[in-house]
């Protein structure tokens, strides 16, 4: 019997929609104990409002969702959740993260599939926290994947809190980052959008409304491909340094590996694993 890994999913919930796709993942998935949820970047406490109505879909009304600085914003997404009641605990996300890491120091897995915002607060709190984790498995950048400072756009999650990032890159966690380079074939076509319907999960029929009201054309499950590398191997791994730059590209440089770097992965097998673990 495998071990069952402590996580903290840290989302920025409620624009693309891959991070609800993550989050039902986390909730449903035996392999994790989620322990907690905290949002991240722009809206937070809408988020956390989504993910809390969410998480009650799913069964976890047990699992807490804190939220950080917020200010105003209004998606599709989070409008779906307009009507649940959530409360906001009196913590912070970043205090809450670094409670929990101490709490219990060398145990918890956290997960960040949005900007790094809440994690670089944590490390200005607590300059050890990421030495106090387990591990760090993160959604962002890229290392070879079209790789053009020149042409290319850095990685969204990276360029949105580049101090953050140049934190978490250099805190002394154990990290893994799983960028675009493993993430951009995990498309979730209409076909497998159907076999989750036929599923008749009520999470399943809440992704799918979620993703009927989110504008974009097909969802890239960037989050959950993430998240499911905490225990799974769809991705081909490679130690490496990796150097966040001004401009929030994450660029692979000599010297010592700072982090364990995603350039590939097997998306076909991702996709019918991560339909048949939530349609359990
Ligand atoms: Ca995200």
């Amino acid at each position: 019997m495998n071990q069952v890994i402590p996580i903290v999913l840290d989302t920025d919930i409620g624009d693309d929609i891959d991070d609800a796709y993550a989050l039902v993942l986390a909730a449903r998935w035996p392999r994790v104990q989620l322990g907690a949820v905290t949002t991240a970047y722009g809206p937070t406490l809408s988020r956390a409002r989504l993910a809390r109505k969410l998480l009650d879909i799913c069964g976890r009304p047990d699992v807490p969702v804190y939220s950080a600085d917020d200010c105003e914003g209004e998606t599709p997404q989070l409008a779906w959740a307009a009507d649940c009641s959530y409360s906001r605990p009196a913590e912070g996300a970043a205090e809450a993260l670094v409670r929990m890491a101490n709490e219990r120091p060398g145990q918890l897995t956290l997960v960040p599939i949005g900007p790094l915002t809440n994690l670089g607060r944590a490390l200005d709190l607590d300059p050890d926290f990421g030495r106090k984790l387990r591990r760090i498995v993160l959604m962002g950048g890229w290392v070879y994947r079209s790789y053009s400072p020149e042409t290319t756009d850095p990685e969204w999650n990276i360029r949105c809190d580049v101090p953050a990032a140049k934190k978490v890159f250099s805190c002394g966690a154990d990290l893994v980052m799983v960028g675009l380079d493993a993430c951009m074939e995990t498309r979730f076509t209409d076909d497998w959008q159907e076999k989750l319907r036929a599923s008749g999960r009520p999470w399943a029929d809440a992704l799918l409304e979620l993703t009927r009201r989110w504008p974009g054309q097909v969802p890239i499950l960037y989050d959950a491909i993430t998240l499911a590398t905490v225990a799974e191997r769809f991705c081909e791994l490679q130690q490496m340094r990796i150097e966040v730059q001004d401009d929030g590209h994450t660029r692979k440089v000599e010297g010592e590996p700072n982090c364990v770097a995603a350039v590939g992965a097997d998306a076909q097998a991702f996709l019918d694993w991560y339909v048949k673990t939530v349609s359990e």
